[in-house]
């Protein structure tokens, strides 16, 4: 292994911070939407609606509490940690002028105090979210005004951050826009919503979605460009939800449609990120699903001016897919798909593989030939802690050992990893469904689905595991 692989966690603000309108930050989407649970979806409202519990708006409290978070994370060991800008943090609007002061200093204390414990930070400039403001102005992404906004808001904070940050990642899993429905939610198109709506079943237009993709290529693109400006020694990642859909049987049929999904939902992205161009089968998709991109002269060439350095993308399960209709489902990242025999599958029916990971790893190295990320990873479950509130969640060591293992076999086999970070480090909300219960740290936080506790926070049993195992992976491989 490269002596400098890194090695780390994950968090997301609005999943983390808390600190709702504090200190001059607007409204976000992520601060519209409701709890939910395993089987009831979390619920966008326009307005925000004092009946409704909205668990982003307290967070975990990591806006009031980072500097202990972060001595735990150094004490843990960890060399990089990946987080998100809010945007309505800086921008409150999405559409100033001028950013917010207050939410500039906030960052530079976070990015301050990851040096301090010798954590690199890896930046995440859109994390699924967006000032709620652009989502009523302008459509969201279908604006292609809302390119310059996040332009302005990117240029900003990678010049004030130029000597604190060298990674960059424009988007999290902007590939999701290309999901029926749920690509409504991640392009921020909310039209049609006249109050509330279940987040997972916006109105569908594929035209819409598509069009609003590309503006969200093209900002990609723009940042890296200017970024590049900025300082030369930035490094951009692409973040694609990492899809392993396995073809269920043996059947011609069923490994065809899993070619073909894999094409569009993770290549078409993939090969604008990386390539830096649409590929023959992205516009015959487009062609045959009858839309047309409306684009500008020189979009194309912005394109391909601004690829990305590295692959990264989140990885959690795998699903298959039958050219028959079956009715044995699981759920996943985003998109759920057939259940499959081989695999057991966690409480909330994501499929554990990690020989997934391997085959991912493998695969996209294979067509892409640069370093690889693995940005997201771990397990959603519930954690009971003991009497004396001690957690021993053997369960998860078992489930991040099975993949470092599988990323060690994958480097085995020659690909490039450049890094590990583990999702949710510390207990945080869970994106889909609101809950805290779907826990995914190493380190507790006494908090329950509808904002009850103290905040305390307690290592886990992962965690003193984890601390040996930074140091075992890094010393054998390197
Ligand atoms: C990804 C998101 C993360 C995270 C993760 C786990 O899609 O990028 O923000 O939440 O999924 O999902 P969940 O929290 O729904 O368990």
């Amino acid at each position: 292994m490269k002596k400098n692989f890194l090695i780390g966690g994950a968090l997301a603000a609005q999943q983390c911070e808390g600190a709702y309108q504090t200190d001059g930050k607007g409204d976000a989407i992520s601060d519209h939407l409701t709890a939910g649970g395993h089987h009831s979806p979390r619920l966008l409202t326009k307005t925000i609606k004092e009946h409704h519990y909205y668990p982003s708006h307290r967070g975990i409290e990591f806006y009031q509490n980072f500097e202990e978070d972060m001595k735990l994370l150094g004490e843990l060991g960890i060399n990089a940690l990946r987080l998100s800008i809010s945007w309505s943090r800086i921008f409150p609007n999405g559409d100033d002028l001028i950013p917010n002061e207050d939410g500039l200093i906030f960052y530079d204390h976070v990015f301050d105090t990851c040096h301090k414990y010798g954590i690199e930070p890896i930046v995440t400039l859109c994390h699924n979210d967006m000032p709620y403001n652009l989502t009523e102005k302008y459509h969201g992404w279908y604006d292609r005004q809302t390119i310059e906004f996040y332009v302005n808001y990117t240029t900003t904070v990678m010049e004030r951050y130029k000597h604190k940050v060298k990674y960059w990642l424009p988007f999290n899993e902007i590939n999701g826009a290309i999901i029926e429905h749920v690509g409504m939610f991640m392009i921020g198109y909310f039209k049609e919503i006249q109050d509330e709506i279940d987040m997972h079943h916006i109105p569908d237009h594929p035209d819409i979605r598509f069009q609003s993709l590309h503006h969200m290529l093209l900002a990609s693109a723009k940042t890296v460009m200017y970024g590049k400006k900025i300082h030369p020694d930035f490094q951009f990642g692409a973040m694609l939800l990492g899809m392993v859909n396995y073809p269920y049987t043996c059947h011609p049929k069923d490994n065809l449609l899993a070619l073909q999904n894999e094409n569009i939902f993770v290549d078409y992205c993939a090969d604008v990120l990386i390539k830096g161009t649409y590929t023959n089968i992205a516009t015959a998709y487009l062609k045959t699903h009858h839309i047309t991109l409306e684009m500008e002269q020189d979009d194309l060439e912005i394109l391909k001016k601004g690829t990305v350095d590295f692959y990264s993308f989140s990885y959690y399960s795998s699903t298959t897919c039958s050219h028959q209709a079956l009715t044995d489902t699981v759920y996943g990242n985003l998109i759920g798909g057939n259940k499959n025999p081989y695999l057991k599958e966690t409480e909330w029916n994501w499929t554990m593989d990690p020989d997934g990971l391997h085959y991912l790893l493998l695969k996209s190295y294979k067509k892409y030939h640069i370093p690889m990320m693995i940005v997201e990873n771990g397990l959603g479950a519930n954690d009971h802690p003991d009497e004396n509130f001690i957690i021993c969640d053997d369960y998860r060591i078992n489930y991040i050992q099975e993949h470092l293992c599988a990323i060690k076999k994958a480097m085995e086999d020659g690909v490039d990893v450049m890094g590990y970070m583990l999702w949710g480090i510390i207990d945080l909300m869970s994106a889909s469904t609101g809950e805290m219960s779907k826990r995914y740290g190493l380190i507790y936080v006494d908090l329950d689905n509808r904002g009850h506790g103290t905040f305390q926070r307690k290592k886990k049993k992962s965690y003193h595991w984890f601390q040996k195992a930074i140091k075992e992976f890094i010393n054998t491989h390197e």
